[in-house]
């Protein structure tokens, strides 16, 4: 009797070690997706004044990549809206569907990555293709609070046609920074969204971003050169809020 209780004593204890684990392992703000019903949407326009979009003198694989390829940091409209800038809502809980299934890939293409920007779910498998024939990579970093970078993986594309499929690459939420070794003047963004409220600008700047919970929300708006500025919204069901902001 002495030896069975023992033994159930170390279950216990091997029970109450497991439930420790599985809390330190478990992400404190967990995004519960599932049907909206009160839903509204967030839709407007980001513009910026002023601004260029500048060229890189290439100095590899000139004869494939040509002697400059553009920065892509500032792609303005006629109007002035920019595209590329990361609108998202960080702090939210639940909402509609993260679709983690969907195509999530970048390209070299042209020694450009493409896209440029991009936004895909944490744990979602990123694909990486090389559709140039010179050798490219393709190095993760991870951006961190004080904008340092933190390795995550670095990808080798010797061959025209190769592609890599990685869950590694967006198993951490946050910014990632994409550059490739062999041609520093290569940048991609990529926002790793822990929720489904996170959109990219098209070409004449806008967003629209469907099925948010009513309330008040707080917009993040990024800009790989201006940077991150916040708007309050309120959403009201059925409705469209508009945020229209200007860097
Ligand atoms: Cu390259």
């Amino acid at each position: 009797m002495r030896h069975i209780s023992t033994k159930l004593g170390r279950l216990a204890d091997l029970a109450a070690s497991m439930a420790v684990v599985l809390l330190i392992a478990t992400p404190a703000a967990a995004y519960t997706g599932g049907a909206v019903s009160n839903g509204g949407s967030i839709k407007g326009k980001i513009t910026v004044s002023g601004k260029q979009d500048e060229t890189k003198e290439v100095v590899k694989d000139k004869s494939f990549c040509g002697g400059s390829v553009p920065a892509e940091k500032f792609i303005v409209s006629g109007d002035g809206g920019l595209k590329n800038v990361i609108v998202r809502i960080d702090a939210i809980d639940s909402g509609k569907p993260i679709d983690k299934e969907g195509n999530f890939t970048v390209s070299n293409v042209k020694c450009r990555f493409d896209p440029h920007v991009m936004v895909a779910p944490k744990g979602a498998t990123m694909k990486v293709r090389n559709d140039d024939p010179v050798l490219h990579n393709s190095h993760f970093y991870l951006v961190q609070a004080d904008s340092s970078k933190k390795n995550v993986i670095n990808l080798a594309l010797p061959r025209q046609g190769v592609e890599i499929g990685k869950k590694k690459i967006l198993r951490k939420p946050g910014l990632l920074s994409v550059k490739c070794d062999a041609h520093d003047f290569m940048q991609a963004w990529i926002w790793v969204a822990e929720n489904p409220y996170a959109e990219v600008t098209d070409a004449s700047g806008s967003f629209n971003m469907s099925d948010v919970p009513a309330g008040s929300h707080t917009l993040t708006i990024w800009h790989e050169e201006l940077g991150e500025k916040t708007v309050d919204v309120t959403v009201e069901a059925g409705k469209a809020a508009n945020v229209d902001f200007s860097f």
